[in-house]
């Protein structure tokens, strides 16, 4: 049974970037109720009702994964990582956005799934890229009995569908007999953990936990037998999948991570209605650092036109009174406007100026990368804000 515990109100799309402001496309845009549900039985997280994926990953697909130092080092750790382990012939990836995991392989090996055209587009000339979503129709066109994947690669994508069965079906039919699954999403344990509200938006219909990843992977015939805490996204998981019959034995890491689970009471409703008041209260303490800024005339900007800041500006309605716009390193962000409170987005080169006396860190999950570029801006006496793991302003 499923049961709601969070209700982060009414929002956009968190993709849908506006080109214009005008009053014309305003009365265009999408809106949808986030909420946010506890399955009592397989422990899975999920938005309650998630949005037609058409409506989603369309062709004007905004995110570049490869924006970020942090991003392109670690999908090059992987990816090397699971060559020299499991010396894979055929790799394919699920979502495969710009090409930044695969550009780790050499073209042979690699089979790219995207249904977003202009990111598929990007990497179709060099790699084998099915401009598709991912399911049983794609995976019976792509393999067949003697043409199988040995990794099955897919960070920030699985949690992104909302058929995980079907999902997982395809998956199982796709693998080789000791083929490898392997997925990365925001973890729940750092979500709960850090009050990261802001993970919950229309593309992830899922936040998982290892004990339900164990549960629905289950139903198609696989088995979690390893996982892996990562500090990417602000704290996700790398799960390890495989055939049920496969010669992986479930790891004692796996176990462990499983029984840190449990004692955090993932697995109970009463740990979702506690984050629920914490949102709240995250939520309140937020608003009173913008307006305190505001009526001292700071200048405020954002820092990372990102999905997640998208939850967090229409959820505590921060918009263009409090910001005065975001700065983002991504060129098909820079001249637009965000969804909903349609801020304007620039480009740090222009936005990072003298004037800027706050930075609210949109993108707090690269807090590290940022705090090391942005040197010059803390040095004359800027600061940052976050609302992760609670509302607080950085000096240093
Ligand atoms: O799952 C998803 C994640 C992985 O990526 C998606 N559904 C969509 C997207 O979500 P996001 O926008 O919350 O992700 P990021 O990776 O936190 O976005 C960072 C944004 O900040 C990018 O637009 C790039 C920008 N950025 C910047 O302007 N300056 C990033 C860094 C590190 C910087 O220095």
């Amino acid at each position: 049974m499923k049961k709601k515990f969070l209700n982060l109100g009414i929002q956009p799309l968190a993709n849908s970037f506006l080109s214009s402001n005008s009053k014309k496309s305003l009365a265009k845009e999408f809106f949808y109720n986030l909420e946010v549900s506890f399955n009592t039985s397989s422990y899975l997280v999920s938005i309650s009702k998630p949005v037609n994926p058409k409506l989603q990953y369309t062709d004007k697909y905004a995110h570049r994964a490869s924006e970020s130092i942090t991003m392109r080092n670690a999908f090059k750790k992987i990816a090397n990582r699971l060559n020299e382990k499991y010396l894979p012939k055929i790799v394919m990836e699920i979502g495969s956005n710009d090409g930044v995991f695969i550009r780790n392989f050499p073209k042979k090996k690699i089979l790219a799934v995207e249904p977003c055209k202009n990111l598929a587009n990007i990497t179709k000339n060099k790699y084998k890229t099915f401009p598709n979503f991912w399911n049983k129709k794609l995976a019976n066109k792509i393999f067949s009995k003697s043409k199988k994947a040995d990794i099955i690669f897919s960070a920030n994508t699985i949690s992104h569908i909302p058929n995980l069965k079907e999902t997982f079906d395809a998956i199982e039919f796709s693998l080789s007999e000791n083929g490898v699954l392997v997925i990365e999403d925001p973890s729940l344990y750092s979500v709960i953990k850090n009050n990261s509200y802001d993970q919950f938006y229309d593309e992830h219909v899922y936040v998982f936990s290892a004990i339900s990843v164990a549960n629905i992977v289950k139903k198609s015939n696989l088995r979690l037998f390893d996982a892996e805490e990562i500090t990417t996204h602000g704290g996700s998981m790398r799960f390890y999948i495989c055939k049920n019959s496969a010669k992986y034995k479930n790891t004692k890491k796996i176990k462990l991570i499983i029984k840190k689970e449990k004692k955090a009471n993932l697995h109970k409703f009463s740990t979702y209605l506690e984050f629920s008041k914490r949102v709240k209260k995250s939520k309140s303490n937020l608003i009173k650092i913008f307006k305190r800024l505001k009526n001292k005339n700071k200048n405020i900007i954002s820092y990372g036109a990102t999905y997640k800041s998208s939850t967090i500006f229409n959820y505590c309605k921060i918009g263009k009174k409090l910001i005065n716009y975001i700065t983002d390193t991504t060129l098909n962000k820079q001249g637009k406007f965000t969804p909903g409170q349609h801020i304007p987005i620039i480009s740090p080169a222009v936005g990072m100026n003298d004037k800027v006396d706050y930075a609210f860190l949109g993108a707090w999950n690269f807090k590290k990368e940022i705090l090391k570029k942005e040197k010059e801006f803390i040095r004359r006496g800027g600061k940052f804000i976050t609302h992760v793991p609670s509302p607080r302003i950085i000096s240093k």
